[in-house]
């Protein structure tokens, strides 16, 4: 029975690849979204199937950096799940190893410049500029850890009104971070020595996200089969004379932060034992 449905889905993607954006992957639902704690640490994601897990071997990088790099320059496991309704959120945990810690910029519209992720959402797959709308049909949501004094670690770039930024906080967004050691600074690590912090998140996410707030905007509603423009780009700064080194993420090309087109894609999968859900063996990778 399982195999079978295996077998469906591996149709109904060959089916729909003639949409697919410039890459696929399969989100998981999160089978108890009471047990998920937004506190940076893992022990939550105990359920998720290790196969969904995505790695730097599932991940594409687009600044021409040799791939995948050594384990201690960096590397990456990053879990994405959803949840039904009535929790309906979007849940993403990355644990990142890296032997420089890259945290120069205060401003946050420039997060991207350093050791930060970039989280791309078309949640109704519209795949339109959504730059150009000044991301009402799209965001580009940026966080990163130890954000200045005054900073927020939550960001949307691209757009000067920072009314804009209502998506970015709770209860709308809840973001945790951790690093380890604690007292990491940049430029001034061990050599030899490796820092490794998290990011973990839950958040609503907007079919038409209102530049003021929540009222005017319209929420994602997830369901088993959908399709979400959602693409994910660390980027990887060890030093700020030099700039970001590295940007592996789920799309192989350039572009996504303003057309989905250029991004990759999820497919919501049910997870056996989650309500409403029916099993799915995840047999393959966390790459389609
Ligand atoms: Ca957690
Ligand atoms: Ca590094
Ligand atoms: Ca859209
Ligand atoms: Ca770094």
């Amino acid at each position: 029975m399982k195999k079978l449905f295996a077998v469906a889905l591996g149709m109904v993607l060959a089916a729909s690849a003639v949409s697919a954006h410039q890459a696929s992957y399969f989100l998981p639902q999160v089978p108890n979204p009471d047990q998920m704690v937004i506190d940076g640490k893992s022990d939550d994601w105990g359920w998720i199937d290790p196969a969904f897990a995505i790695t730097p071997d599932n991940l594409f990088e687009i600044l021409g950096s040799p791939w995948p790099p050594a384990k201690d320059d960096w590397d990456v496991v990053l879990y994405v799940a959803w949840s039904s309704r009535p929790d309906n959120a979007l849940y993403y945990f990355a644990r990142v190893t890296d032997d420089s810690l890259g945290l120069f910029v205060e401003n946050a519209q420039e997060y991207w410049k350093d050791d930060s992720v970039e989280i791309i959402i078309d949640a109704d797959h519209t795949s339109e500029n959504f730059n150009e709308t000044e991301m009402v049909s799209g965001q580009q949501y940026g966080i990163r850890i130890k954000p200045a004094a005054g900073q927020q670690d939550t960001w949307i770039f691209n757009v000067p009104q920072e009314s804009i930024l209502w998506s970015t906080r709770e209860p709308y967004m809840i973001y945790s971070w951790t690093v380890d050691p604690a007292n990491a600074e940049p430029l001034k690590q061990p050599a030899g020595s490796t820092v490794t912090y998290t990011y973990e998140v839950k958040q609503k996410i907007w079919d038409f996200h209102d530049k003021v707030g929540a009222s005017g905007s319209v929420e994602h509603v997830f369901a088993p089969d959908q399709i979400i423009g959602l693409t994910f780009q660390f980027d990887e700064t060890e030093n700020p004379e030099v700039g970001r080194e590295k940007q592996p993420g789920t799309t192989p090309v350039n572009g996504a932060f303003q057309d989905n087109s250029n991004g990759s894609d999820f497919l919501a999968v049910p997870t056996e034992g989650a309500s409403g859900g029916t099993a799915v063996e995840s047999n393959s990778w966390g790459r389609i």
